[in-house]
């Protein structure tokens, strides 16, 4: 019987090295990972594309509004008739801003919605629409104000 030599030895594992390379567990192991971390990344972005609005986490029917002088967005909202939503405003700007000085106003003169964010501030309120509807919400502080397109916004109640 011929002794195994070193060179025997290293031929062997070479082999079984290839072999690793090319079949068994290596691809699937990669898929796996591969397909988790998508599953994760889409779990991750999902619920931002069918969102009204960059959702608060964790918190129903809470809808931020930002707000720059280049305007507020989201720029449509769709709520519940007879739902509780919570419009959670956030400025943007800073208070050296000469035009409002960094606060931003959201408000709906139908429903009694008032808010001012301060400068690099939030402000809320809760309210629940109760008739259908498109309702216009404005910020009168900055740039124009009511008159300025980009200031101007729709709430949508549905039933
Ligand atoms: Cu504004």
């Amino acid at each position: 019987m011929p002794k195994k030599t070193n060179k025997d030895r290293k031929v062997k594992q070479q082999r079984l090295l290839r072999q690793g390379a090319a079949g068994g567990w290596r691809p699937w192991a990669f898929g796996a990972v591969t397909l988790g971390v998508l599953t994760a990344a889409f779990g991750l972005l999902l619920p931002k594309f069918f969102a009204d609005g960059p959702a608060a986490d964790g918190e129903a029917n809470v809808i931020l509004v930002e707000a720059d002088m280049a305007g507020l967005y989201p720029k449509e909202i769709r709520v519940k008739a007879g739902e509780p939503v919570t419009i959670r405003l956030r400025s943007l700007d800073n208070r050296f801003h000469l035009d409002g000085g960094g606060k931003h106003q959201f408000a709906i003169d139908e429903l009694g919605v008032n808010i001012i964010a301060p400068p690099l501030g939030t402000a809320e309120a809760t309210f629940i629409p109760t008739e259908p509807g498109e309702y216009e919400f404005y910020c009168d502080i900055c740039c124009g104000g009511r008159a300025n397109p980009t200031m101007v916004g729709r709430l949508i109640v549905e039933l």
